[in-house]
C-alpha cells in the first residue's frame, strides 16, 4: 500500500479505516465469491428480512448544479500512437461514448504522457531519454517513447466531433521542452478547435521524485515543479492565446493542489480553469488487503476533502476535477475492477464528489497494450487472476476492446451510466436513518423540475426498505442495476437491459405508487442499486 490514496490529509484516516476492516479477515478475493440471486432479487428477500429504513430529501437544503460535462473517461496519452483508436471511423467506441454521455470529457495523460513525442513535421526527431536506473522491477514508469503524429490529432478531432465529447489534452512534462509543447499544442488547438477544454501538463508530477519513477533528482520540490510548469504554460500562451490549463493532476497530494492553486492561478488568472487530482481506492492487485469489501465500504473523507479543495478553488473561480482514477491502481484487480463490484463503486463515488462540489470525474482505461506500458510492462492483476480469466483490457477499464475485435461496455460502465442520470441536475442533501449500519448510500438531484434519487446498497448481505420521506409524489419508475452476484464480470443488466454499441433501451421499470398516507417505500436487495425517477 504505497501510494496514492487521494489526498495525502486523508492518508492517516483511510489506515485507520483499513484496520477497522481488517476484522473482516480474508484472503484478497474472497469476499466476492458469495453467490447472490438471479438479479439479487424477491427471492433472496425472503430468507433475508429487510432492514426497515427511512430516506429522507431535504428539498431546502443548499443544492448546486451536476455539470452535463460531469462523465468522463481517462485515456493514456500513448493511445494516439494508435490513430486509429480515437478515430471518427471508430464506430463502435463513438457509441459507447455517446451512450455513457452525449457532452463527456475525455482525458488524454497517464504515465505514458511522460513518454510521448509529438512528430510536429519530418524534422523533428524524438527526444533523447535516460531510461530510469535500476532493476526493471522497481521502475513502474514506462521504459519506451510513443509517437504521436499530427494524423493521430486530425482523427481525435473527428472522434470528438461524432461523440460530442470534449478532451482534456496531456502535454509531456516530464521528458520534454516548452518548445516541443508548443509545436503540440498549436497543432492540438488548431485541429481540435472548441473540442479542447484545457491543457494539462505532466502527470502525477508529486510522484516524479520517487524511486520508482525517477523523472526528476529526490529533492525536486513543488517550488522547481511550478517553476517548470508555467514556464510550459506561458511558453503555450505565447502561441496560443486562448489555450486554457487545468493541474496539478496529482497523484495524491492534496498540498500541491493547495500550493498550485495559490501559485497558478495568480501567474495564469483565467487561463486556469481547474485544479485536478486523482484518486485510486485502493491497490496494487497483489497486494491481499485490497478487497472487494474494503471498496465498497465509503471513506468518508474522500467527500469532505474534496468539498474544502472544491470550496477553496470556488474561491479562485476554478473548478476542481478528478481527472484520473478507478477502483485499484496498478491496472486493477480481476474479480473486482472488471466486475459488478465495481459498477456500485464507481456509481456511489461518482456521485459522493459530486455532491461534494466536484466539477467532474474522469475513470481510467483503455486497451491493455497501453496500460501495460504505463506501468513499465507490468501488470501484476495477472498475478491474482483466476486461471483462463485473463482479461482482455486492464482490468478497469469502462470500455474493454480493440478496433480489430470490437467495443463492448464492462460492469463500471453501468454505475457511471447510472451516476450520469444526476447530471444536469441540482443536488438536494439526503439523509438514510435507521440502517442498522447496512451499507447504503442515497443522492438526489431535482432535474427538470423532477426528482431522481440514486440509491446503493452496496452490503454483501443486507436487503433494506427504504420508505421515502420528504417528496412530494406518489408515483415513481424505478430502474434497478443488477448482476448475478458481486463478482459477475458479464450480466449486468440496467432497467432490464445490458449495454453495448448498439445501445440501451430500458425494457424493465418498475412502477412505485402508494396511498397519499403510507408515501412510497422501495426494496432494496443487497449488492444492487436503483434509479428512481419521481412523476412529479
Ligand atoms: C496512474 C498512472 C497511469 C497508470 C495508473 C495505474 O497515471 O498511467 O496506468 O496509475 O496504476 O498513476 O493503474
Amino acid at each position: 500500500m504505497d501510494r496514492r490514496r487521494f489526498l495525502i490529509h486523508s492518508t492517516s484516516a483511510a489506515i485507520g479505516a483499513a484496520g477497522f476492516r481488517s476484522c473482516f479477515a480474508q484472503s484478497a478475493d474472497s469476499s466476492a465469491k458469495q453467490p447472490l440471486p438471479e438479479g439479487s432479487g424477491a427471492s433472496q428477500s425472503e430468507a433475508n428480512a429487510p432492514v426497515a429504513a427511512e430516506l429522507v430529501v431535504d428539498l431546502q437544503s443548499p443544492s448546486h448544479l451536476i455539470p452535463l460535462t460531469y462523465n468522463g473517461l481517462s485515456y493514456e496519452l500513448a493511445q494516439l500512437s494508435n490513430p486509429n483508436f480515437f478515430s471518427g471511423a471508430n464506430k463502435e467506441l463513438i457509441a459507447l461514448f455517446r451512450l455513457l454521455s452525449p457532452q463527456g470529457i475525455l482525458r488524454l495523460g497517464g504515465n505514458s504522457s511522460e513518454f510521448c513525442w509529438f512528430k510536429a513535421d519530418a524534422s523533428t526527431l524524438a527526444p533523447g531519454i535516460v531510461p530510469a536506473g535500476g532493476p526493471v522491477a522497481e521502475n513502474w514508469m514506462p521504459n519506451k517513447l510513443f509517437q504521436i503524429n499530427p494524423e493521430a490529432v486530425d482523427r481525435l478531432a473527428g472522434f470528438l466531433h461524432a461523440s460530442g465529447w470534449q478532451v482534456i489534452y496531456g502535454l509531456n512534462l516530464g521528458h520534454s521542452s516548452p518548445e516541443r509543447a508548443v509545436k503540440e499544442a498549436e497543432y492540438v488547438a488548431h485541429a481540435v478547435g472548441d473540442k479542447l477544454l484545457y491543457f494539462q501538463i505532466g502527470n502525477e508530477p508529486d510522484f516524479y521524485h520517487n524511486a520508482n519513477n525517477k523523472t526528476r533528482p529526490p529533492n525536486w520540490s513543488f517550488a522547481d515543479y511550478l517553476t517548470e510548469w508555467t514556464a510550459f504554460a506561458d511558453a503555450v500562451t505565447a502561441r496560443v492565446p486562448d489555450a486554457r490549463f487545468g493541474g496539478p493532476d496529482v497523484g495524491s497530494s492534496s498540498n500541491w493542489i493547495n500550493q498550485f492553486l495559490a501559485g497558478a492561478a495568480k501567474n495564469l488568472g483565467s487561463r486556469l480553469m481547474a485544479v485536478t487530482g486523482h484518486y485510486y481506492a485502493e491497490g496494487p492487485p497483489d497486494d491481499p488487503k485490497v478487497t472487494t469489501k474494503r471498496l465498497l465500504h465509503t471513506d468518508s473523507n474522500i467527500a469532505k476533502r474534496t468539498q474544502l479543495i472544491a470550496e477553496a478553488a470556488a474561491k479562485d473561480h476554478v473548478v476542481y476535477r478528478m481527472t484520473e482514477g478507478n477502483s485499484c491502481y496498478r491496472g486493477g484487480k480481476p474479480g473486482m475492477s472488471d466486475a459488478f463490484a465495481s459498477a456500485l463503486w464507481a456509481g456511489d463515488y461518482m456521485l459522493a464528489l459530486a455532491t461534494a462540489g466536484c466539477a467532474g470525474v474522469n475513470l481510467h482505461g483503455g486497451s491493455r497494450e497501453f496500460l501495460r506500458a504505463s506501468l513499465g510492462d507490468h501488470m501484476p492483476g495477472e498475478l491474482v487472476s483466476k486461471a483462463g480469466s485473463a482479461a482482455k483490457g486492464g482490468y478497469y477499464t469502462p470500455i474493454d476492446g480493440e478496433v480489430a475485435s470490437g467495443f463492448s461496455a464492462r460492469p463500471i460502465f453501468y454505475g457511471m451510466f447510472l451516476a450520469n442520470q444526476l447530471a444536469g441536475g441540482n443536488t438536494h442533501a439526503v439523509t438514510l436513518n435507521g440502517l442498522d449500519g447496512a451499507n447504503v448510500t442515497a443522492y438526489a438531484v431535482e432535474k427538470d423540475g423532477k426528482l431522481r434519487i440514486a440509491v446503493f446498497n452496496k452490503d454483501e448481505t443486507r436487503n433494506v426498505q427504504l420508505a421515502l420521506r420528504g417528496i412530494p409524489s406518489q408515483q415513481a419508475t424505478v430502474w434497478r442495476l443488477v448482476a448475478p452476484a458481486l463478482d459477475s464480470t458479464s450480466d449486468v443488466t440496467l432497467c432490464g437491459s445490458g449495454m453495448s454499441a448498439a445501445g440501451w433501451t430500458p425494457s424493465a421499470p418498475e412502477n412505485l405508487s402508494s396511498a397519499a398516507a403510507e408515501g412510497l417505500s422501495l426494496n432494496l436487495p443487497h449488492a444492487s442499486a436503483a434509479l428512481i425517477l419521481l412523476e412529479a
